[in-house]
Formats: structure tokens, sequence, C-alpha cells
């Protein structure tokens, strides 16, 4: 029954990962997966989420299945954090949220809808990005393709190549866009560049995806939603999938949102439905214990507070990191090849190591990062970042 089953040949982020964790080495250092570590290398919880927690486990009660749509309260709270509290067309009931099981929940979820209302449509993504984006859109039914974007060269955006790919898109093409903290490259676009590229996608009558995995990492909770509050704003259709792993460290509780910005408040009813139907046809409904400690750290002033000043110092500290790795490497390489460790942003690093020196990294070392050269420099501490100065110092003197 089975003889023709291929071998699984295992997940570029996820299986080395796993790996890591089989490393009998002491010195390892986990640079591998997006998750951000303490200065202890810990998983931290966040205290919000503690308190929250605690004082839901205070409440113990039935455990009925929430809506296939989720929580309505969460649904709430999480359009709110996404849009802004005050967007006029959240006011005009004008987009539909949906809980889902974290950021790649909500991308399959809206990866199904879309496939089936827009049959015809492919799906563009940026080169690089975040390898799951092709696999999950790939499964959904869709061809899957790639714009212009991260410039080798210059370690920044090659933004015009990619203006005018988008620009020659057959209209209702799916352009998925990342909102803050470009994964794997950290480049974002500036202000004026979204500007730019949503006159381009309202022009064009494209679709735009928008992941937003890291609010919060970039530049805050408000600027790093600068896109999305922008296509709202300006009414352009399109989805939004929101995650709260990173930024409330809630990775296996499998919280986020998928958001869809409708022409009106019908539409935005019919679209609900629609949504719900594909939640249940996936997995029918959402989980209930990581939903109730969002809502209940968003729905209460002070935790909401303690939350975002905790995010804010996590923030910190990876800047801290940034600067460490970038000066400890400077007797190692020219400032050219080392800006990129402080100007890109979030949890990632495109270092432009190859995979031979990758290779060398995890081989010599016990330092992991991704094939593709990308570093989690989350996962810096002050006791690790020396070993990794030192490992990434000797790969580079050795380079191809
Ligand atoms: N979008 C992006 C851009 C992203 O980096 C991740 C996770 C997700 C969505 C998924 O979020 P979640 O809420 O966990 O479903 N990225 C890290 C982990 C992973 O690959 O699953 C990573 O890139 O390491």
């Amino acid at each position: 029954m089975f003889e023709h089953i291929d071998a699984y040949p295992g997940d570029p982020i996820l299986s080395l990962n796993e790996n890591f964790q089989k490393d009998p080495r002491q010195n390892k250092v986990n640079l591998s997966i997006g998750i951000y570590f303490d200065d202890e290398g810990r998983l931290p919880v966040m205290k919000a989420v503690r308190a929250a927690e605690a004082a839901i486990l205070e409440e113990p009660g039935p455990k009925p299945y929430l809506p296939m749509a989720g929580f309505a309260q969460y649904r709430d709270a999480v359009q709110a954090l996404v849009f802004g509290a005050d967007c006029p067309s959240r006011a005009a009931g004008r987009i539909a949220t949906v809980q889902t099981l974290g950021g790649s929940g909500a991308l399959k979820v809206g990866a199904d809808f879309i496939k089936r209302y827009f049959p015809g449509s492919q799906v563009w993504v940026s080169d690089p990005t975040w390898e799951n984006h092709r696999f999950i859109f790939e499964r959904a039914g869709f061809t899957v393709n790639t714009y212009p974007y991260y410039d080798e060269v210059t370690g920044g955006l090659k933004f015009e190549a990619m203006l005018s790919a988008i620009d020659a898109l057959p209209a209702k093409s799916v352009v998925l866009l990342h909102a803050c903290c470009h994964n794997p490259t950290g480049v974002d676009l500036d202000r004026a560049q979204w500007e730019q590229l949503i006159d381009v996608l309202q022009k064009r009558d494209l679709l735009p995806f928008v992941d937003m995995a890291y609010q919060g990492f970039g530049s805050g909770l408000d600027d790093d939603a600068f896109a999305v509050r922008e296509l709202a704003r300006r009414g352009v259709p399109a989805l939004v999938a929101n995650s709260f792993s990173k930024n409330f460290s809630l990775y296996g509780e499998r919280c986020g949102g998928l958001h869809v910005i409708c022409e009106d408040a019908a539409a935005a009813d019919r679209v609900l439905g629609q949504l719900t139907g594909s939640v249940r046809a996936n997995y029918s409904n959402p989980p209930t214990h990581g939903a109730k400690i969002v809502t209940r750290v968003l729905g209460t002033p002070a935790l909401k507070a303690s939350w975002e000043e905790e995010l804010a110092a996590m923030c910190e500290r990876i800047a801290r990191m940034r600067a460490a790795i970038h000066d400890g490497l400077r007797a190692h390489a020219s400032e050219a090849a080392l800006a990129r460790y402080v100007k890109q942003r979030g949890m990632f690093t495109y270092t432009g190591l190859s995979e031979k020196q990758v290779e060398r990294l995890k081989a010599e070392f016990g330092v992991y990062i991704l094939r593709s050269g990308r570093m989690c420099v989350a996962g810096l501490n002050e006791k690790n970042v020396g070993v990794v100065v030192d490992a990434v110092g000797k790969v580079m003197k050795d380079p191809a």
C-alpha cells in the first residue's frame, strides 16, 4: 500500500531545530528557528502571560467546542491590535476576522479560501521568503512564483525591480508580503515604499496577502502594522495573517488570526461565513487555552502595559546582541560585510554565508543557522555570542 511513499526530506527549519535538540555537545548554539530566547538562553514565559494563565486556572470550567470562527472576544481584541482600535473599517464592519492556529493556520485557511474563490489566480512571494509560504500555497493547489526582493550586493531591497515585477502581474494575482521584520532577510519596505506599492496593488487589482508574524519586533506594535493599516485605510481588499507565537512567546499554544479587509459589511459577512467553512473543513474549530490568555492580556490594561513593556525589552536585547556580534566580527570582516547585522530588523540576519560555511559552523562549532545563511539573532546571548563570533569569524576566513 505505501511502497510508493518516498522519505520526507525534512523541513529546512523545524527538522534542523529537532536535530539541534539531539546534538550532545555542551557548547552548541541554536540560531536556526525563529524563536526568542532570553539572556539565559531560555524560552521566556512573559509576566503578563503568567498572570493571565494563573487567573484562568482559578476559574476551571467546562471545555466546550469554540465556535468555528473562534472566541468572539479574542477576534475583536486581535482585530483591534492589528488594525488599531479606532480603525474606521473596523467600525464599519468591513473586516472579517477568524481565530487561527498561529500564523501558519491563518495562511492555510486563507489559501484555501482564495483557491476556492479565485481559482485562476497564482501566488507571488518575495525572493527569498519563509520556506513554508511556498509549501502552504502549493499544497493548497497554487502555482507559486517569486518577485525580486533581496539585493545580495547591497544587503538591501531591490525596490524598483520588485515594484515593476508586481506592476506586470495579471489582475487578481495573490501577492504575499511581509508586514515587518522580513523572514529571512530582515529587510523591510519604508513607509514611502509601502505607499508606492499599495498604489500599484490597487491600480492593478491585485490581492495582497500580508503575513505579520513579528508585530512589535521592528519599530513597535503600531509602526509595524503600518502596511496593514494603510491597506485598511485605503479600502484595498486584502488578507492579513497575524501570529502570537513570537510576540507573546506562545509558540505551542497556536494563537493567531486571519483578517480579510472587504469592500463593505455585507461582503465581510459572506467572507466570514466562507472562512468559517474553510476552518470547518480543516480542523473544525480552534483550541481554547491560548486564546483565553491573549484575550485576557489584551483586555486588561495593566497586563497589556506589562506585555508591551516586556516585548520592548526583548527588542532592546536583540538590538544589543546585534551590536555585539557586529562589533565582535570587526576583527574578521569589513564594515560593508557586517553592516547587515545592525541594519536588518527583527529576529533574523541574512548572513550571506555559503552552504559550506553553514555546514562547517554546525559540524565544527555546534552553531546552527539555516542552510540559506539565515541567523536568528534572537537566540544570541551574553554567554554564547563569543562562541558564535569566533566560529563565524573562522568560517568567514575560508569562503566558498
Ligand atoms: N510567517 C512567518 C513569516 C514566519 O516566520 C513564521 C514562523 C510563521 C508565519 C508561522 O508562525 P506560527 O504562528 O508559528 O504558525 N517562523 C519560524 C518558525 C517556523 O518556521 O515555523 C521560523 O521561520 O523559524
